[in-house]
C-alpha cells in the first residue's frame, strides 16, 4: 500500500494513512494504522469493521487496496448442513460469526410434501434476530399448497417487526401471497406455479412461540374464464 510514510519523529501516520476500526465508530481506537509502503498480515475480528483513509492536503500517492472475507464458523450439530437438500437446516446447528453465535434455519424442500417449522419450535420460542429463507418446489405441473398448522409471532404494525412472508415463486421479487405475524392462523395459500419462497423475519426484541406450516402438491385447477364469469352475471340481472 504505498501512502505517505510514517513520520519518522512520532512513528505514526500523521499525513496520510488508513484505520481499521472495530465496529462503526470512528472514535474507537483503531486495531491498526497503516501508511506507507507497509502490507499488513491478515486482521480478523468480529462484526462490523470500519476503514478510515484519510489524507492531508500535501503529496499523494497510489492509495491501497484491501480484500476481505466473511468467515463463518460452524460449531456444532451442522450435519444437514451441506446436504442441505430436502430437509432443511436444523435448529440445533449453530453458526457462528466472530462472537456471534445464531440457529441456523432454511432450507430448500423438494419432497412433494412435507412440514416446515420455526426455529426451536415446540421447544422454546424462537430465536432474535432471524432470516430465515426456506425454497419449496415440487413437480413442475403441480402446485403448491400451504397450510398453517399453529401460528404465533409478535404482532406489529404492517408485521414489520417479526414476520412469516409467502412468496408465489422462488424469491422476494415474486408475488407476495401474504406477510404474517400474531397469533391467529392464516389462511391457507396456494401458489400458481411449483415453487414458493417463504422468509421468517425477526427483530432484536420479543419472541413467541413461533408457527408451523405444512405444505403439499397440488393439481393446478381450472380457472373460471372472465368471459363466462360475465355472461352469467349478466343472464341473472
Ligand atoms: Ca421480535
Amino acid at each position: 500500500m504505498p501512502c505517505l510514510a510514517r513520520s519518522t519523529v512520532t512513528g505514526s501516520c500523521v499525513n496520510d494513512g488508513v484505520h481499521i476500526v472495530r465496529g462503526y465508530s470512528l472514535s474507537s481506537t483503531p486495531l491498526v494504522t497503516l501508511c506507507g509502503d507497509e502490507s499488513l498480515s491478515p486482521v480478523t475480528t468480529s462484526g462490523p469493521m470500519l476503514l478510515n483513509f484519510y489524507s492531508n492536503a500535501h503529496t499523494t500517492d497510489l492509495g491501497f487496496k484491501f480484500s476481505y472475507r466473511i468467515t463463518l464458523v460452524v460449531t456444532k450439530g451442522c450435519g444437514l448442513l451441506i446436504a442441505g437438500l430436502g430437509v432443511g437446516l436444523p435448529s440445533s446447528c449453530l453458526l457462528r460469526i466472530g462472537n456471534k453465535t445464531w440457529s441456523a434455519c432454511g432450507g430448500v424442500f423438494s419432497l412433494s410434501t412435507g412440514v416446515i417449522k420455526s426455529p426451536f419450535y415446540s421447544s422454546s420460542s424462537y430465536p432474535n434476530d432471524m432470516h430465515c429463507l426456506y425454497t419449496i418446489t415440487v413437480r413442475d405441473d403441480r402446485v403448491i399448497q400451504l397450510k398453517f398448522n399453529d401460528f404465533d409471532v409478535v404482532s406489529s404494525t404492517f408485521c414489520s417487526q417479526d414476520y412469516l412472508a409467502v412468496y408465489d415463486g422462488s424469491n422476494i421479487s415474486d408475488p407476495l401471497l401474504g406477510k404474517f405475524c400474531g397469533s391467529k392462523l392464516p389462511p391457507g395459500v396456494k401458489s400458481s406455479s411449483s415453487s414458493m419462497f417463504l422468509v421468517f423475519k425477526t427483530d432484536s426484541f420479543q419472541t413467541a412461540r413461533g408457527w408451523r406450516v405444512s405444505f403439499w402438491q397440488t393439481l393446478v385447477e381450472a380457472i373460471l374464464h372472465p368471459k363466462y364469469t360475465y355472461i352469467f352475471l349478466k343472464d341473472i340481472i
